[in-house]
């Protein structure tokens, strides 16, 4: 089924940054019956965006949803990713289940992504909840452009932070105590705090606790029959290299965030004060600080068992009017 505005759907705008579990997040949202995807932003972070826009459109065709509105960010980091990191996601184009299939490029939306969210916020007829799976910036620069908007969103669910543990950046003049979609623009990061809405940080001390794990991928593998769980389980093998450092192994960090769109219920929040490092060598640390007055939701545990029973759910049981399309 698509496109059938339920009055019980979720309204949900994603913004991505196109790495291979932002893709992940894409598949499993487009899963949820209750979710009534409203549009996609792309932050050319983790990804170059020209990829990046490819895999949404053909992901989106995929799931027989055209009518989801696609656009691309033009905006830059103040620190980048690595360009490895950034190329990598080009081999999902490059999967059998992907190859071949046409895009569509008139379909992406000529406005910038801020104008594209202020419009999309401005448009909606109920506050919409915004899922963001990479850096926080072009959701900050469509406030920037329009802050009254800010009442049109019910909720921010963000997977970026690292509160209580440490980060994931490993450069040059960095104490390694910030995450990465936090450290690719610190300044965005503080001005959304400073916008007061109600966020929802799923970080680092909660997606440690779901690392891609050869057992997750050898039970979906029996699945791969169901055309979701083969293509999932392909994307996922494309991050196994990630595995021999600690620090580089791959989690299931934007995928957690997504599903806690529809098992809150599997999370521990904790309210916190939080405040985050503009500059220097702590640049984008997510810190707890008393009397800052930004009070956010912090995921700080997930029922990993939950977590990991709801994902395969849903890639194996997913519409089997689907299947025709491959
Ligand atoms: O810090 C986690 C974020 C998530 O949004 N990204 C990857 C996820 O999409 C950055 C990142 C951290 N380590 C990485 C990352 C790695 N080894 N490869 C690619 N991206
Ligand atoms: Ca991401």
């Amino acid at each position: 089924m698509n496109a059938v505005n339920l009055p019980s759907k979720v309204p949900v705008l994603f913004d991505h940054d196109g790495s291979a579990d932002d893709f992940l997040s894409l598949l499993l949202l487009l899963t949820m019956d209750a979710v009534d995807l409203q549009g996609v932003s792309i932050t050319p972070a983790d990804c170059y965006a020209e990829q990046a826009v490819e895999t949404t459109l053909k992901l989106l065709g995929l799931r027989q949803r055209p009518d989801v509105a696609v656009s691309v960010g033009q905006c830059y980091g103040v620190n980048a990713f690595p360009a490895e990191w950034r190329a990598k996601p080009r081999i999902l184009n490059a999967l059998p289940a992907l190859i071949n299939l046409d895009v569509d490029l008139t379909r992406v939306d000529a406005r910038p992504s801020p104008t594209f969210l202020r419009d999309a916020l401005a448009a909606a007829i109920q506050p919409v909840t915004v899922l963001l799976t990479g850096p926080c910036t072009n959701l900050v620069h469509a406030l920037d452009l329009a802050p009254e908007l800010a009442a049109k969103i019910a909720r921010v669910v963000w997977m970026g932070g690292a509160v209580d543990v440490g980060g994931n950046v490993r450069t040059y003049n960095h104490d390694g105590s910030a995450e990465w979609n936090v450290f690719w623009d610190p300044p965005a990061a503080q001005r959304l705090l400073a916008y007061h809405l109600p966020l929802t940080l799923i970080p680092l001390d909660v997606t440690n606790a779901v690392p891609v794990s050869r057992d997750f991928l050898q039970a979906l593998a029996r699945h791969a029959a169901h055309p979701w769980a083969c293509l999932a389980g392909q994307f996922w093998a494309t991050t196994v290299d990630t595995i021999p450092a600690y620090e580089y192994t791959y989690f299931m960090w934007d995928v957690l965030a997504t599903s806690y769109l529809a098992i809150p219920e599997a999370f521990q929040l904790e309210t916190v004060e939080l405040a985050i490092a503009p500059t220097g060598p702590s640049a984008g640390r997510t810190q707890r600080q008393p009397g800052s007055g930004h009070w956010v939701q912090v995921a700080k545990k997930v029922d990993q068992a939950s977590f990991y029973a709801y994902l395969f759910h849903q890639l194996t049981q997913a519409a089997s009017d689907d299947k025709e399309v491959f």
